[in-house]
């Protein structure tokens, strides 16, 4: 049976960042999902992907191993992945590539079809864009004529919200089609759970709970959290969860102790069951400067915390204004602090929201959209065995 029939399994070569970054924790769910959708996955990366452990029925994972020579100032990581996919590809017998986050995985993966055509291979590849792979670093001089020749080169291409296909298209000079598919959710894990001694633990007085995740990178502004935190905590019992980790981090604690907040303010740094402390969360702040879709505020609302949130990129196509949360102008403090009360200072006004952020979720629920990442698939399958 072909690869491009709709009923039959793939063999899928997958390229991502393995860290607890956006991009490659999408790579990953997509990956064990595809799995379970009967497919056969390989993860090609420098390290096992932090969200894929333990022995899981046809998923495998392959190693770039980081060649090192003393000529070598900067290890030319490009070529050796180029190389193991190459390798890959063939013993493998893989029918498709799907690499995750531009740079350099679009250009690695052209390089490593045209080495694998030469052999008389015909691997088509599809590059999901993530993100800041487009807004921000892949608008550097340094990036953005090897990201724009990545993108038109790839069989298929994916966004992750419109606003990033908008982003794409106005940024760079694009020549090929864009298929968004928006970040997904496993509502199995995800999950409104009851960890009330965790609650009292942490909020002993019944404070609210505000609670934000991310890697503490600039784009994601949390100076603007702690600075909204210090207004609501004047008016409204509340604590304060930072999770996660990153190059911001230590301004931000200067910053809570500036303030005098640090009793109240709890640094957790990173942690791998954040549905835990999403459950025992009444709100989730993110006031990002950019954010192509805002996967941890969807991860919020599958557990029920409604978003507070800026209006940047594709979070308005998440978090739905006075639905499930509230949008601000980015840097809009005092709004962002209003809002926040408006939904904390009522429990039936807090359940409500609560209610719908689930809903919203629920529209991005993975079974949902994993059938669309299939269809990618099929569709840029069919084309290169036309062209071939
Ligand atoms: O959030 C980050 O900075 C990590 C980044 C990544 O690519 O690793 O995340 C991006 O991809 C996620 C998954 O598609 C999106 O949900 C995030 O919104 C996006 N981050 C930004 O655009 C800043």
């Amino acid at each position: 049976m072909s690869a491009m029939q709709s009923n039959s399994s793939l063999r899928i070569g997958v390229v991502c960042y393995p860290t607890y970054g956006g991009s490659g924790v999408v790579a990953t769910e997509l990956g064990l999902g595809m799995a379970r959708h009967g497919h056969e996955v390989h993860f090609i990366s420098y390290r096992q992907p932090a969200r894929y452990k333990g022995y899981k029925a046809n998923v495998y994972y392959h190693e770039v191993s980081n060649a090192d020579y003393p000529l070598f100032e900067f290890t030319p990581y490009d070529t050796a992945l180029a190389s193991k996919l190459v390798e890959v590809v063939q013993r493998e017998n893989l029918d498709l590539l799907h690499v995750h986050y531009a740079i350099p995985h679009a250009t690695v993966a052209f390089m490593a079809r045209e080495i694998l055509k030469v052999r008389g291979l015909n691997i088509p590849f599809v590059t999901t864009l993530h993100g800041t792979d487009i807004t921000l670093v892949g608008q550097s001089p340094n990036f953005s004529p090897v990201v724009e020749f990545g993108i038109n080169s790839s069989d298929g291409v994916t966004a992750v919200s419109k606003s990033l296909k908008r982003d794409t298209l106005s940024n760079f000079n694009i020549t090929t089609q864009i298929d968004v598919v928006p970040n997904f959710i496993d509502l199995e894990r995800f999950k409104k759970i009851d960890k009330e001694h965790f609650k009292l633990a942490i909020a002993p007085g019944g404070e609210r709970i505000l609670t934000h995740v991310s890697n503490f990178r600039a784009v994601k502004r949390v100076e603007d959290v702690v600075r909204i935190y210090s207004k609501i905590c004047k008016h409204f019992p509340s604590k304060l969860l930072l999770i996660g980790d990153g190059p911001e981090r230590y301004r931000v604690e200067e910053l809570s102790k500036e303030l005098k907040l640090c009793d109240d303010v709890l640094f957790l740094g990173k942690q791998d069951a954040i549905e835990e402390l999403l459950a025992i969360s009444d709100v989730f702040l993110m006031p990002s400067e950019s954010e192509s879709f805002g996967l941890a505020a969807l991860e919020a609302m599958a557990c029920q915390v409604p978003v507070v949130s800026s209006n940047a990129g594709g979070l308005p196509e998440v978090n739905i204004h006075g639905e499930t949360g509230f949008l601000s102008e980015i840097g809009d403090i005092d709004d962002m602090a209003a809002n926040t009360l408006k939904i904390i200072s009522d429990d039936k006004i807090l359940a409500g929201f609560r209610e719908r952020a689930y809903a919203q979720a629920q529209r991005f629920d993975i079974e949902v959209v994993l059938p669309a990442y299939e269809a990618v698939y099929r569709k840029v399958l069919a084309a290169s065995q036309i062209l071939a």
